[in-house]
């Protein structure tokens, strides 16, 4: 199995964790990337896999996909243990939503962040991506009251949040003082291997870039 990921890619290093976490052995390929040239050159497998030339693809034999949330869906079919879904209907469809909302309603507000969309958000955008950011650590501190993960137990929606919230950190919105069970949450995370090399692959990369990592 091989993964085509990027060496600053939250959504291949979700697909990187949840391979580790399951103990799936596979081969990781970075494609070309560069804080200047972004992910040009495209990498030709992912532009003839993935219609959106985005990565995480995953090649397994003849199977060919793209999405780090269809990714996890394979590797949960071919490795069902350890579960990283909850194994009743309700607490699975949470921990689903959990982990399309870190993608698709956290996440974007991230990407306002990034430098080069300042100029596109203007400063009322980029005040209501923060507050955006705020909100949602808020209501996932309140989650975190009643259970460890954010699902009950470790899931892929851990994983996509771990991910999500790194680069929000390092865009400048890191969560705040008052967010004890965030950071209680993410040390303990840290703790495992999985969830460590990727972020640090991470850390390492912005910091021989001349960027300020986030305080893990
Ligand atoms: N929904 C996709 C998002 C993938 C995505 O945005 N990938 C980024 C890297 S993290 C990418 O390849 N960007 C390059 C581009 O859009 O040209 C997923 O979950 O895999």
């Amino acid at each position: 199995m091989k993964i085509l990921s990027g060496p600053l890619s939250m959504f291949g290093a979700k697909a990187e964790i949840a391979a580790a976490e399951k103990g799936i052995a596979y081969e990781r390929e970075f494609v070309p990337f560069s804080l200047a040239t972004m992910y040009e050159p495209k990498h030709p497998d992912v532009v003839r896999i993935n219609p959106k030339a985005q990565v995480p693809v995953l090649i397994d034999d003849d199977l060919e996909i793209f999405d780090s949330t269809q990714i996890f869906e394979y590797l949960e079919e071919i490795k069902p243990s350890p579960a990283l879904w909850p194994g009743d209907a309700k607490s699975r469809a949470r921990a689903r939503l959990l982990e399309l909302r870190s993608d698709e309603d956290f996440f974007p507000n991230c990407v306002t962040l990034m430098p080069a969309q300042w100029e596109v958000a203007g400063e009322e955008g980029l005040a209501r991506a923060h507050a955006a950011i705020a909100r949602y650590y808020d209501e996932m501190e309140s989650l975190l009251a009643d259970t460890e993960y954010l699902a009950g137990a470790l899931s892929y929606a851990d994983i996509a949040f771990f991910m999500a919230s790194f680069f929000a950190a390092f865009l400048g919105a890191p969560w705040k003082p008052g967010h004890a069970r965030l950071d209680a949450w993410r040390s303990g995370l840290m703790t495992r291997d999985a969830f460590k090399s990727a972020a640090d692959e991470r850390v390492a990369y912005l910091e021989a870039n001349g960027i300020k990592a986030p305080a893990l």
